[in-house]
C-alpha cells in the first residue's frame, strides 16, 4: 500500500501546537535514518546508534522546529521571517520560507558561515545579511528586528521551534522500542538538547495534549543527556558568555546559548553532563564515523562522537548501554574538514594517483593480483 512519510507535525501532530485548521508547511522532514554504527559499538563496547540528521531535506535537523515555526507563522498570516544563523539555520528557514511563499532575511556572521550553507541561502533567494560580529550578535539583532518591525523571528528562541524538535526523541524511541540509556548531542545554541529532553520527558509519562486528550507513556524510562560543546566555543562548560567563541566546527560557534537553562536543566535532571571537545577530536571523531562507519557529517556534528570517544579513553563510558548520538548536519555542508582529516592520516589521501587507461595498469595501481 502507498505510504508516504507525512512530516513531522502530521506525524506526531497529536502531540503538538496544531489544529485541523492549521495550514502545515512541510518539506516531508523527519523520519530519518537510525543507524547501527558497528565500528563506534565495537570500539566502545555498546550499542551505539546515530541519528543521522543530515537526511532532512535541506541537510540538518533544523527542519524538524523549522516546519513548526513556519507552519505557525504561516497560521499568524506573516509575509516574512528573519533568523540569526551559523548556517543551518539559515538554509532551512530559506528553503521553508519558499515553500510556505514567504520572503526570508538571514543574519549571518561575516566569514563564519560553509560555502555549502551559503549556498544554500542563495539557492533559496533569501535576503542575506552579514554582521561584523559572531552568531551571538546577529541572535540580538534578529530578536529586536522582529520586536520592532513586521518579521517573524525564526530563531530557536521560538518556542514553535523546540516543539518541532522534539520529534527527533519520538522516533528513536518509535525506533527502538523505548528511550536508549544514553542520549549524545552536539551542543551550541542548545535548542536541540532542550528539544530532546522535552521529546523523551513527553514519552515517558501519561501527556495530556491541546486538546485535553491524556495520551499514554510510550517509553518506560529517559535517556542520561551527554552534550558536547567545542572547547573554544564552551559557555555552558565554563558556567559564563564567552566573548569569542571559536572553533573551526561554525556550526557550534556561540558564545551566549538562548536555551541555556533548558540546556542545564536537562543535563542536571537526566543526571548528565556537558563537557567539552577539542577542535583535533572533533576532526578525528568526524573521520572516524565517515571512513569506518559510513556515515558523513559536518564537524560539529561529530562533537557527541567525539565526546563519546573521549569518555571512552579515560575510562569514563558505559559499556553494554545502548547509546543514541544525534549528527545534526551532512558532510556535504562543510566538505574541507573531512579532505582535512584524510589528509592528516594520509597526505595524498585528496589526491587520487593518475593512471593509463588500461586495465592492467589500475590494477596494478590498486595491488590487484
Ligand atoms: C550541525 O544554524 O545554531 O544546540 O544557527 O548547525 O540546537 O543550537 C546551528 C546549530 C549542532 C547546535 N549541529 O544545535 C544555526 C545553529 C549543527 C548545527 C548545532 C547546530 P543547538
Amino acid at each position: 500500500m502507498a505510504h508516504l512519510w507525512q512530516g513531522v507535525i502530521n506525524e506526531y501532530r497529536d502531540r503538538l501546537p496544531v489544529t485541523d485548521s492549521t495550514p502545515v508547511v512541510t518539506m516531508g522532514e523527519g523520519g530519518t535514518p537510525l543507524i547501527k554504527a558497528h565500528a563506534l559499538s565495537e570500539l566502545t563496547g555498546n550499542h551505539v546508534w546515530v541519528k543521522f540528521e543530515g537526511m532532512n531535506p535541506t541537510g540538518s535537523f533544523k527542519d524538524r522546529g523549522m516546519t513548526m515555526a513556519i507552519t505557525r507563522a504561516k497560521e499568524e498570516g506573516a509575509k516574512a521571517v528573519v533568523c540569526a544563523s551559523t548556517g543551518n539555520t539559515s538554509a532551512s528557514a530559506a528553503a521553508y520560507a519558499k515553500q510556505a511563499g514567504m520572503r526570508c532575511a538571514v543574519l549571518v556572521p561575516e566569514g563564519k558561515i560553509s560555502m555549502g550553507k551559503m549556498a544554500q541561502a542563495v539557492a533559496h533567494g533569501a535576503d542575506i545579511i552579514q554582521i561584523d560580529g559572531n552568531f551571538d550578535n546577529c541572535l540580538e539583532v534578529a530578536r529586536k528586528l522582529s520586536d520592532s518591525y513586521p518579521v517573524f523571528l525564526v530563531n530557536s528562541v521560538n518556542p514553535y521551534r523546540i516543539q518541532g524538535q522534539k520529534t527527533a526523541a519520538f522516533e528513536v524511541v518509535d525506533a527502538l522500542g523505548d528511550a536508549p540509556d544514553y542520549h549524545i548531542l552536539p551542543v551550541g545554541n542548545a535548542g536541540n538538547i532542550t528539544g530532546y529532553w522535552k521529546g523523551y520527558t513527553e514519552y515517558a509519562s501519561t501527556f495530556t495534549n491541546d486538546a485535553g486528550t491524556d495520551l499514554p507513556a510510550v517509553a518506560t524510562k529517559t535517556p542520561v543527556m551527554w552534550g558536547f560543546q567545542a572547547e573554544g566555543a564552551a559557555p555552558l562548560v565554563a558556567g559564563h558568555p564567552i566573548d569569542q567563541p571559536e572553533t573551526i566546527a561554525t556550526a557550534i560557534r556561540i558564545g551566549n546559548p538562548a536555551s541555556w537553562d533548558t540546556a542545564i536543566a536537562a543535563r542536571d535532571e537526566s543526571d548528565g553532563l556537558i563537557e567539552s571537545v577539542t577542535d583535533e577530536e572533533i576532526i578525528e571523531a568526524q573521520r572516524f564515523l565517515s571512513s569506518r562507519d559510513g556515515v558523513f557529517v559536518e564537524p560539529g556534528s561529530a562533537a557527541g562522537v567525539a565526546g563519546l570517544l573521549k569518555k571512552f579513553r579515560a575510562g569514563a563510558a558505559p559499556s553494554e548501554a545502548t547509546i543514541v548520538i544525534t549528527v545534526t548536519g551532512h558532510g556535504l555542508k562543510d566538505p574541507q574538514w573531512a579532505i582535512k582529516g584524510a589528509e592528516a592520516e594520509d597526505p595524498t589521501a585528496a589526491e587520487p594517483r593518475r593512471v593509463d587507461f588500461d586495465v592492467v595498469s589500475v590494477a596494478a595501481a590498486l595491488g590487484l593480483e
